[in-house]
């Protein structure tokens, strides 16, 4: 039995969930909400001692760290999203670390200053988010080369390095961020929302995550 930790807000949750429907690996969602503390209390803690989302519990075995669970249950399963090869498998890491590392932390930076500072009355910082949007103007790109060589960021085969790029682009509209002057990567992007494993979650995640802020505020 897996337990799955988190609320489908983050992107990094969502990033698991899109890599255990891929999987087709059933799991139970235990609703952890950060915004009431869920993520800090002794339970949550003994699964995640860095009290961030997501959390997993597999048969007992607990693990945390969106992309270590997803190496974890890729590798358990032995799908061709973690590939075989050593080289194929190094350079799959390596856009795995350029998205998580470079990509993320640029996105990262817009949505606190779009989103969340003002959602939870914090200061916005003009200047953390005029550098997350100028590094985006560099990584995009980086990314849309990439995706003009090959159908997926690798090779022609879909990888973890697409599950985890694909959930770290979810927040874009939201943070009013646009790839569509980047063809090879809008069309990458599209091609992956129509699959099965992303429409399970929601048919749109700007959509979902405007709900619960609506809901919230009322
Ligand atoms: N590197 C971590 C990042 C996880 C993360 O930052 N989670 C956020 C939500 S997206 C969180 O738990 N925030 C609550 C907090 O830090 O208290 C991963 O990939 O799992």
């Amino acid at each position: 039995m897996i337990k799955l930790y988190g609320m489908g807000v983050s992107y990094n949750v969502e990033k698991v969930r899109y890599c255990l429907n891929y999987l087709n690996l059933e799991y139970d969602w235990v609703q952890t909400n950060p915004l009431q503390g869920e993520n800090q209390n002794a339970e949550y803690l003994a699964i995640c001692p860095t009290g961030k989302i997501p959390g997993i519990e597999i048969d007992g075995f607990r693990l945390f760290e969106s992309n270590a669970i997803n190496r974890y249950l890729a590798r358990k399963e032995r799908s061709s999203i973690y590939p075989q090869d050593n080289k194929s498998l190094a350079t799959m890491e390596a856009w795995m670390d350029y998205v998580s590392i470079h990509v993320a932390q640029a996105i990262n930076r817009v949505m606190f200053n779009r989103v969340m500072a003002p959602m939870v009355g914090e200061k916005v910082d003009q200047e953390s988010l005029r550098v997350g949007l100028s590094f985006l103007d560099k990584y995009f790109p980086v990314l849309e080369k990439q995706l003009s060589k090959n159908n997926f960021l690798v090779s022609n085969e879909f990888t973890l390095a697409d599950i985890n790029l694909l959930a770290v682009l979810d927040p874009c509209e939201l943070i009013q961020v646009s790839v569509a002057q980047y063809p090879n990567i809008a069309k990458w992007r599209r091609g992956l929302k129509n699959q099965a494993f992303y429409q399970k979650c929601y048919k749109d995640y700007t959509q979902f995550v405007q709900e619960i802020m609506a809901a919230k505020a009322a």
